[in-house]
């Protein structure tokens, strides 16, 4: 996995010429799609900046603003010579109409969790406080899949799958980012030294208008990473891995100085029972 932190200097260069050589040749076209079951058409002229903000709804409990998604189609995954080897074969996938909480979970929602269920989370351990505090707009950090995953049923919800955290963060039509296929490093949180509360970045909106899925924190989804899964996932509805060691984790974080690692496509990776992380929360999804 390519991250900045891994000394892989040389062979980040080779991927980001690769990555511009791509860009600049597509031209914000269509990629290339296996069976392009309906993807979106699109004719390169019109605004790679979503307008609006999507339909809303609200949990009540949770106090989470969701946004819906609508069934249908999406282009999974990454063309040929674009990306990382787990990113391959680019595939078409159906997904079920669900709803995703529109940005990620805060410190406040946290906290509210933590308090209706007697939750015992330690706020004050040292080794892991992040040195802006926890502050309540701010995207919850340091928490464990289990924990994540203990917050999102709790309101009513689960984690998302590694699918529908893409098709939420790119739309139908194989986008590099929620915002279209141009990078564009004002529009989310980035290469920054801390990240900042959520929704700040307007800019870093999905088609649907779910906020922060190429910036702020990295997101834990439900699936167990299996790096061949592509190769073989269900069309329709896909669930991940079945076992592993590891869970996936989505997005480009606060921390991150380049854009190969925020496309939407981009797959990172985690122990489940890793806690001490400033750069990863987590969203609810409902389904
Ligand atoms: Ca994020």
């Amino acid at each position: 996995m390519l991250r900045c932190t891994d000394g892989k200097a040389v062979l980040l260069v080779v991927w980001l010429t690769a990555f511009e050589a791509y860009s600049v040749a597509r031209g914000g076209c269509v990629p290339p799609s296996p069976k392009p079951a309906k993807p979106a058409q699109r004719t390169g002229t019109e605004p790679l900046i979503p307008a609006k903000l999507g339909k809303g709804s609200h949990s009540a409990k949770a106090g989470l603003d969701l946004v819906e998604i609508p069934a249908g189609w999406f282009i999974m995954g990454s063309p040929k010579r674009v990306g990382e080897a787990n990113e391959h074969p680019q595939h078409n996938i159906f997904l079920g109409t669900f709803r995703m909480a529109r940005t990620e979970v805060t410190v406040a929602q946290f906290r509210r969790y933590c308090k209706a269920t007697r939750y015992s989370y330690d706020w004050d351990l040292a080794e892991r406080k992040p040195t802006w505090g926890y502050i309540d707009a701010y995207p919850m950090v340091n928490v464990t899949w289990d924990e994540a995953l203990g917050y999102c049923r709790w309101a009513g919800g689960d984690l998302p799958t590694e699918a529908e955290w893409e098709k939420a963060a790119r739309g139908t039509d194989g986008r590099l980012f929620p915002w279209g296929d141009v990078w564009n490093g004002n529009n989310c949180v980035h290469n920054a030294r801390h990240p900042e509360p959520v929704g700040s970045k307007p800019l870093d909106s999905s088609p649907y208008g779910v906020l922060d899925m190429a910036g702020n924190v990295m997101e834990w989804c439900k699936d167990y990473y299996d790096i061949t899964y592509y190769s073989r996932s269900p069309k329709r509805n896909p669930q991940g891995g079945s076992k592993g060691d590891k869970a996936v984790m989505r997005g480009g974080c606060w921390l991150y100085n380049y854009p190969a690692g925020i496309r939407c496509a981009t797959r990172m990776t985690n122990y489940p029972s890793s806690k001490t992380n400033l750069t990863r929360g987590f969203r609810v999804v409902f389904r």
